[in-house]
């Protein structure tokens, strides 16, 4: 996560989340209890240097003291605020809601994505995820923003297994995450790592006016326990004033039938504590979104044209939509950030490492199993049949190895006939040779003999001839 200022006991430097080391154990049991945040920290390794426990804190009170000359501490703010803007901030926020509820139109109102979007059928067999990133900048403040949006939720006939893949890729970020910090994946070493954990749940109900569906109850109630789940009523222009605020309890009504965990903008930082519980009461909002800009009167709004009047976004008594941007973007943002880290974040590892736990008994069973099954054996050996059947297992092994003895002598006399017919044939052939080259030398030395015997023959025969020069004569 992004270093992020904590905004409930006055500021406080945060480092970096990657601090969180696998030990981490907190009591997240209950998910009504939110853990102290000194407790969370307290609880944390930072590298090879532990935090004291909270109890000595108590027991030996860290000294005040007043510094008599000025050394600098007084910068840390600004060179805080320096790193995080250097880094800039991430927001991950994931929209749920049925096809064509106004999910893009209303990303696009909130951050001003311009972002094309094309409308969905409702022909999808799966629920599945698409997701779209920004590189948003505000007055040299850059927020990279990911919007994850749901495609054909509730369009199955069968709806009962739709908030599957929300979840899976909820969990899907925390494990990425955790192995992160843990160190098994190494992206943010080589700048290639980004945060995706989900910051907060847009869940889009249909204005029905009936209260929750029970997909929604259904989805919602996992989803509560895995990010800040903030439902909101869409398209709100088609319910009337008197019907929306009845619509509101019905819905609150069934959140608290059903135990549904939804945000609470935080009261605990006296600074947005008024702003923060009186909007609490507006939950869960109307929001009616347009692309489109109206004019009323000079002025050109962001609204939605009848032929009755124009129902404008940023008009409070029309719509919540201002509330929904102040509460989500300019007060709680980072709250959301933290929430998702101290709480939401904090039970996945703490039900991940009970997931282990769990494994490493099974092996350990498995293996004393194995084990038992060893000393039952040697237990039965002692029995009479179990002798018997030792006797038997003794007598077979000697057989066997009389024979292996056998077969290895068989082998050995093989090897010496092969051995001992080689060698003749190899006196043979070299006699052979022998007689070929003494055969060679009689026939040559024949052959010299005939020729010195043919010579003088030859010599008589042509000295009976006259001589040609005339000197016989
Ligand atoms: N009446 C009314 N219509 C709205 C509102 N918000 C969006 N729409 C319209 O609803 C239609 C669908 O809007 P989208 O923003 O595409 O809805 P979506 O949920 O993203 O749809 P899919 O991505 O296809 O599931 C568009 O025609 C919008 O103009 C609203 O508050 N009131
Ligand atoms: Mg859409």
């Amino acid at each position: 996560m992004v270093n992020t200022v904590r905004s409930t006991s006055g500021a406080r430097l945060v480092a970096d989340s990657s601090f969180v080391d696998e030990t981490t154990s907190i009591d997240v049991s209950s998910i009504d209890t939110i853990p102290d945040y000194d407790d969370v920290v307290s609880t944390m390794s930072f590298g090879s240097v532990k935090p004291r426990p909270a109890t000595r804190r108590a027991d030996r009170p860290i000294r005040e003291l007043t510094l008599p000359g000025h050394v600098g501490l007084a910068s840390l703010p600004e060179q805080f605020m320096k790193s995080v803007t250097r880094n800039g901030f991430v927001f991950n926020l994931l929209c749920v809601g049925e096809t064509g509820l106004g999910k893009s139109t209303l990303v696009d109102c909130l951050f001003n994505t311009g972002y094309e979007y094309r409308p969905r059928m409702h022909h999808s067999s799966a629920v599945k995820l698409e997701t779209n990133s920004y590189d948003l900048c505000e007055s040299n403040v850059h927020l990279k923003l990911t919007v994850v949006s749901t495609i054909g939720y509730g369009d199955q006939i069968n709806r009962e297994d739709n908030f599957r893949p929300i979840v899976e890729y909820i969990d899907a970020q925390f494990e990425a995450h955790a192995r992160e910090e843990s160190g098994e994946s190494r992206l943010r070493a080589v700048g290639a790592y980004h945060d995706a954990r989900v910051h907060a749940c847009l869940y889009f109900l249909c204005p029905t006016g009936h209260g929750l569906k029970s997909i929604d109850v259904a989805c919602m109630k996992v989803l509560g326990t895995k990010c800040n789940v903030i439902p909101i009523i869409a398209k709100a222009d088609t319910i009337a004033k008197k019907e929306l605020q009845e619509f509101k309890n019905r819905i609150l009504r069934d959140i608290e039938a059903n135990e549904l965990k939804v945000y609470q903008f935080p009261t605990d930082d006296e600074s947005v504590a008024g702003i923060n519980a009186l909007t609490n009461m507006h939950q869960p909002f109307a929001i009616i979104a347009s692309k489109d800009f109206v004019r009323v009167g000079n002025r050109s709004v962001r609204g939605r044209e009848y032929p009755w009047g124009v129902v404008q976004m940023e008009n409070e008594q029309h719509c919540d939509f201002v509330k929904l941007r102040e509460m989500l973007v300019r007060t709680n943002m980072n709250d959301l950030c933290e929430t998702t880290h101290t709480r939401h974040y904090s039970l996945f590892k703490h039900e991940r490492f009970q997931r282990l736990v769990k494994d490493i008994e099974r092996i350990r069973e498995e293996n004393d199993e194995s084990n038992d099954s060893d000393r039952s054996f040697a237990s039965f050996q002692k029995t009479e049949a179990g002798q018997r059947l030792t006797s038997k297992i003794s007598k077979v092994n000697n057989r066997l190895k009389v024979a292996e003895l056998e077969i290895k002598r068989k082998y050995a006399l093989l090897q010496q006939g092969q051995q001992e017919l080689a060698d003749k044939l190899s006196k043979q052939k070299s006699n052979l040779i022998y007689e070929i080259e003494v055969f060679h030398t009689l026939k040559n030395r024949l052959a010299k003999a005939q020729i010195i015997k043919e010579e003088p023959a030859k010599r008589n025969k042509l000295s009976c001839f006259p001589s040609t020069d005339g000197d016989s004569g």
